[in-house]
Parts: structure tokens; C-alpha cells; sequence
């Protein structure tokens, strides 16, 4: 109500304000002040023009150097490179059409200004610069969405005949991640939200009927990845979309209520060599030295270790922001000691009885 109030009050203020600017016009003596613009405003709105002109090149130079390092940094992912090449040629492409069309622009703005006895040419068409003015973006953008479509197709590798991939579901709900590995018949037992039982911790909703569960593992905290093998990940969501996000390793793909979607990615680089990183060392460092300020006025926040992280990237809820699994990318070896420690489905379920 009291919303409603000072919104009306601010509406009135400003009409009468209106009111009072249209009563102070109407008082004024006509003098020498004109709406039409002389060669003067005109002259003196194409050097804005160019002002403006200056102030948008140093506002991109100012912004490289300030937050050029904030750019995703090595990829971690056998596809990573591709993507990034993808982003950086359409990047360095929109930059050099856009810095030659500013300045094309303002110029002209300022060149062909209004001035006395000038009168603007009338020239209807001309075939020869309308098809150069087409066909030039058409190509362009045609060889960019074809390069897109290929690198698309070249990365949405998710045949599980080729390349001895691990299977692994990543559910998604308000506001956690859990992992099921498809155990050791690589095959992911059925599951349905209908079967969910909180009592008996079965929170996936896997078929307990269903043979290939039995050796299903559930990971509720961390996500471990043999490096230099294929996952194929199968994403499914409780509740509402979400977004499998998985920056370093160049990942993501939507988690649709009552679907299952797919993407799959080769890790080339475990959690350690990353941690020697040039560009990941900086970032640790960088945010250390912050913690750092922070204990010294008094926080409690402990110092931070680099960590591959799965995140959520669709707007899902009051905790979005901090719906998050750890990744961890290790050796084979390692990789496989971790799950034969994990409990399976099938132990899960007996235990539960
Ligand atoms: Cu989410």
C-alpha cells in the first residue's frame, strides 16, 4: 500500500513538474533561440559525434587490459580447443567489423552534417552496391554458421560404441548435483522420480528390479574422471531446468525435467597437473591474497585450492548460486581404487532393508 502511494505521489510530482516546465516556455519572450539547429549545433554535434567515437575505442582498450585475463584459460578437455577457436575467430571477427564500421559512421555523421544552403543529393538506388552490401555479410555469416555447425557435430560425440566411453548420470535438483556411475556393465539401470524413497535413501529414484542398477554407484559429493578416457554423461533433472556447466572442460548442456539429454568430452588433464597451471596459479593467488584481506578484518574464510567444477547454469532457484559438485580428474589407477571404495546400489539397498 505505502508502495502504491509514493508511486502515485512520484507520477503527480512529475506532471507537475511537466506542467510547470510547458508554463515557464509559454512566459518566454520569443527571442533569438530557434528549434531549428544552425551551422553551429551542427557542427558542434558532429565533433560529439566523434567524441563519442573516441570514448567507445578507449572504453574496449581500457576493458582488454583491465579484464582481458578473465577469459576462460586452458582448456582441460580433448574438444576445448576446438571450441575455443570457434569463439575466438567469431570474437576477432565481430571486433574488426565493428571498430572500421564506428569510425565509418561517426565520420560520416560529421561529414555530411546539416550546413546553410546545402541541399542533400536524392539518389534512389544502386544495384551494384546493394548486391556488394549483401552478399559480403552473407558469405560471412554463412562460412561462420557452417564452421559452427562442423565443430557442433565434431564435439556432440556421444556414440557409445566408439572409444570405450564411461557412462556416467548427472542429476540435477534444488540445489545439489549427484553422479551415478553405470558400474561394471556400463549400462545405467532404469529410473524414474515415482520411485523415490527418502527412507530408504534410494534419492534417484532407481528401479531396484531392474538388474543393471545393482552395480549402479552413487556419488552424492564428488565427481571423479579417469583422464584421457570418453564420458558420455546423461543428465536428468528432479525438478526444473538446469544446466550442466562444466566451464573448464568447455561443457554444458540443459537437465530437462522428464528427459534424458547427453554430452560427452574426453578429460586430457588431471586435477594436479592443472594446479600447475600458469594461468590457474595466477587465479589462486589472486584470490588467496583477497581471502588473505578478508581474515585480516576479522572473516573466517579458509585459503582456496584450485578444483574442476560442475555448476549450475540456468537461473533455478534461491540457491542456484551455489549449486556446485566438486571434479575430480585423475589417473586411471586412482580413478578406479575411488570407485571400488564407493558403495553400489545393490549394497545400498540390502544395507537399507
Ligand atoms: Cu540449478
Amino acid at each position: 500500500m505505502t508502495a502504491l502511494l509514493i508511486i502515485i505521489v512520484l507520477v503527480l510530482v512529475a506532471i507537475a513538474i511537466w506542467q510547470m516546465t510547458k508554463i515557464f516556455e509559454l512566459s518566454q519572450v520569443k527571442s533569438e533561440k530557434s528549434e531549428v539547429a544552425n551551422d553551429q549545433d551542427n557542427k558542434l554535434n558532429g565533433y560529439l559525434m566523434f567524441g563519442f567515437l573516441v570514448f567507445i575505442y578507449l572504453l574496449t582498450i581500457f576493458s582488454f587490459w583491465k579484464w582481458g585475463d578473465k577469459v576462460l584459460g586452458t582448456p582441460a578437455s580433448a574438444h576445448g580447443s576446438e571450441y575455443d577457436n570457434l569463439m575466438f575467430i567469431s570474437f576477432a571477427l565481430i571486433f574488426f567489423v565493428q571498430i572500421i564500421t564506428q569510425a565509418l559512421l561517426h565520420y560520416f555523421a560529421f561529414k555530411y552534417r546539416g550546413e546553410k544552403g546545402k541541399k542533400a543529393l536524392f539518389y534512389a538506388d544502386n544495384d551494384k552496391l546493394e548486391f556488394i552490401w549483401t552478399i559480403i555479410p552473407v558469405i560471412t555469416l554463412a562460412g561462420l554458421i557452417l564452421y559452427g555447425l562442423y565443430t557442433w557435430t565434431n564435439l556432440m560425440d556421444i556414440d557409445e560404441e566408439e572409444g570405450d566411453p564411461i557412462i556416467i548420470e548427472l542429476y540435477a535438483q534444488q540445489f545439489n548435483w549427484k553422479a551415478r556411475y553405470a558400474g561394471e556393465d556400463n549400462v545405467l539401470g532404469g529410473a524414474n522420480v515415482r520411485l523415490i524413497e527418502i527412507d530408504k535413501n534410494n534419492v534417484l529414484g532407481v528401479d531396484e528390479s531392474d538388474p543393471y542398477a545393482k552395480d549402479d554407484i552413487i556419488s552424492q559429493t564428488e565427481l571423479h574422471l579417469p583422464v584421457g578416457r570418453k564420458v558420455i554423461f546423461k543428465m536428468r533433472s528432479q525438478d526444473v531446468l538446469h544446466s550442466a556447466y562444466m566451464p573448464h572442460f568447455r561443457a554444458q548442456m540443459n537437465c530437462v525435467p522428464g528427459m534424458i539429454t547427453q554430452f560427452s568430452f574426453t578429460p586430457t588433464i588431471t586435477t594436479q597437473e592443472m594446479r600447475a597451471d600458469k594461468g590457474i596459479q595466477d587465479k589462486v593467488q589472486n584470490i588467496n591474497k583477497l581471502r588473505a584481506d578478508r581474515r585480516a578484518n576479522g572473516e573466517d574464510v579458509d585459503s582456496w585450492e584450485f578444483d574442476y567444477v560442475l555448476l549450475c547454469n540456468k537461473i533455478c532457484g534461491s540457491s542456484h548460486y551455489n549449486m556446485q559438485m566438486k571434479i575430480v580428474v585423475e589417473e586411471e589407477e586412482e580413478f578406479n581404487a575411488w570407485l571400488e571404495a564407493q558403495q553400489t546400489f545393490g549394497e545400498q539397498m540390502a544395507a537399507a532393508q
